[in-house]
């Protein structure tokens, strides 16, 4: 996979590492922009997803106001902030207190209607007093009642907006409001799903105007970690691909699964003008521009870019002279300008030969199989991701550590990055390879040796697409499954986003079983380039 980004790093919370910023750019609001200076508030994080709850911190701080991170009974706080389904009973088991009555106790409702409105609105409505139980729909459908569009743009992420695409149930469904909630009643319609339609498109893409612009956004939004606001964009790109036509109002756009009124909005702007002004601010700025470059760097993601740019490096040259780069880091930035570039397929399937004849002479009869974008057809391939295996259900174990070996001595494989990972019965390789001849690239390679049972499992996720595998998961969902890269299983109980049971393993011996068992018709690995 040409994934690189640390666990750990997706885990520092946007607030932390833009704290400082934030507090640079507060003081240069002018006052009636600070309109939330009256807040000291403790948010509590149960119920709240990590992300939400990193943009809440920051918007309260952007905006004027005090956010504390840790729940202090002696603390005079102008409100305690809980998620809307919290009761104060609860409430009270969480934060160990046996009163809150000189607490103001407020919904998370109520601080999103502020940011929404940009000022103070009134708090009374959604404040929860010691003897009153959470009233979560009736406050829900007040809240969206009042939320009105705002065609201003906006300089920090909005939280209402990531609310809505963390509740949204439907990623990976074109149309599926209607199957929310119902899942115990009816079985799912199927052929909504991203991953039970073909990728081929009968017609070209109408508004690639439109989606190139937008996957610019993208790109700059995952370099700041932003990843619901990619996430956002990246489903409306998908929809504007499949839509038959170029769009031609505003109100176009906005009827589109997935595109809600600011997307239209910068929708409406590149059909009108051909032109997006947030994405010409981005690009403009060169403090995103470099933090780009910097998350380019292998092992490195956005907060380390970040780290780099507080620490005054510009240049690949900076890191290389002047930072403190771990191992991959150091193989990354050498590498900078190798790992760039996406390598033809013609190349991917020489490599794929290199790695299958050395696997063959350690056991005669392995399977190796490159996945990824090679598989699913593309021109191009950012990295090679070769699955291996033994049809005998146990010779696979003994390979990896010996392919791995030949290959180094070979010189085909030239610097390791993570040297045997290992979950479950499966084990991952990721390193760089270079193949034999004048004028060759460098370039990443994953090896993943898996058993036999989890082949099918494994084949599906690791070929892909990303998207593809998101639509999978959810349907799964939707149908009381999971699915990852070792199995798929049924009767899976979950309350919220808890797995409850895990459920049993379903035998898959083929990608075609594990497709049957989701009721959608099987998809060749080309048909799956969502
Ligand atoms: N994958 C996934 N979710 C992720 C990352 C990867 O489901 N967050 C799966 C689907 C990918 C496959 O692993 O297709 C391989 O990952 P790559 O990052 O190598 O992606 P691709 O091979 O699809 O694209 P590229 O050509 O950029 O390598
Ligand atoms: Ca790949």
């Amino acid at each position: 996979m040409s994934s690189k980004r640390s666990s750990n790093e997706a885990q520092i919370s946007f607030s932390e590492s833009c704290s400082k910023r934030v507090q640079l750019e507060r003081e240069k609001k002018p006052v009636e922009e600070r309109f939330l200076s009256a807040l000291n508030i403790f948010i509590l994080p149960a119920g709240i997803q990590k992300a939400r709850l990193s943009i809440l911190k920051y918007q309260v701080l952007y905006y004027g106001g005090k956010v504390q991170d840790t729940f202090d009974s002696t603390l005079n706080y102008s409100h305690v902030i809980v998620e809307d389904n919290i009761d104060i009973p609860r409430m009270k088991r969480i934060l160990k207190l046996d009163s809150v009555s000189d607490l103001r106790v407020v919904k998370t409702s109520w601080l999103s209607l502020c940011l929404r409105n940009k000022k103070m609105e009134n708090f009374e409505d959604f404040q929860l007093k010691e003897e009153e139980k959470s009233n979560l729909n009736s406050l829900h459908t007040e809240v969206k009642t009042t939320s009105c569009h705002t065609k201003q743009a906006r300089p920090v992420p909005d939280a209402t907006e990531v609310s809505d695409y963390e509740s949204s149930d439907e990623d990976g469904q074109l149309a599926g409001k209607n199957l929310h909630g119902l899942s115990h009643l009816k079985p799912p319609q199927t052929e909504k799903w991203i991953c039970a339609q073909s990728s081929k498109s009968p017609r070209p893409n109408m508004n690639k105007h439109i989606t190139d612009k937008l996957e610019e956004m993208v790109k700059t939004y995952e370099s700041t970690n932003d990843r619901w606001r990619a996430l956002g964009y990246q489903k409306a790109i998908q929809t504007l691909r499949k839509h038959p036509k170029e769009i031609s109002s505003w109100e176009e756009a906005k009827s589109l699964p997935s595109i809600g009124a600011r997307l239209a909005d910068k929708i409406w702007e590149i059909a009108q003008s051909g032109e997006l002004r947030k994405l010409k601010e981005f690009e403009s700025s060169k403090e995103l521009q470099i933090l780009k470059m910097f998350t380019n760097v292998w092992g490195a993601g956005p907060h380390t870019a970040q780290l780099w740019y507080q620490q005054g490096f510009r240049t690949i040259a900076d890191l290389e002279e002047k930072a403190n780069l771990n191992h991959q880091q150091k193989v990354g930035v050498r590498l900078y300008d190798d790992f760039l570039d996406r390598m033809p397929r013609e190349e991917a399937a020489e490599i794929e030969q290199v790695v299958k004849r050395a696997a063959e002479a350690i056991q005669p009869g392995i399977i190796a199989q490159t996945c990824g974008s090679y598989r699913r057809g593309q021109p191009t391939c950012g990295d090679v991701d070769v699955l291996i295996t033994h049809p005998d259900g146990k010779s696979h174990k003994h390979v990896f550590h010996r392919l791995l070996a030949d290959l180094k001595q070979s010189g085909f494989l030239t610097d390791d990055l993570v040297s045997a990972e290992e979950t479950g019965n499966q084990r991952k390789y990721m390193g760089v390879c270079k193949l034999p001849g004048q004028n060759r690239k460098h370039r990443r390679i994953d090896v993943i040796v898996v058993p036999y049972s989890e082949y099918a499992c494994a084949l599906v996720y690791f070929t892909g697409s990303a998207h593809f595998n998101r639509s999978l998961r959810h349907l799964c969902k939707k149908q009381n499954m999971s699915l990852n890269e070792h199995a798929l299983k049924q009767g899976v109980v979950r309350k919220g986003a808890e797995k409850i049971y895990e459920g049993t393993v379903v035998p898959t011996p083929t990608e075609e079983s594990v497709f049957k068992m989701l009721k959608i018709p099987f998809r060749p690995p080309e048909e799956r380039d969502h």
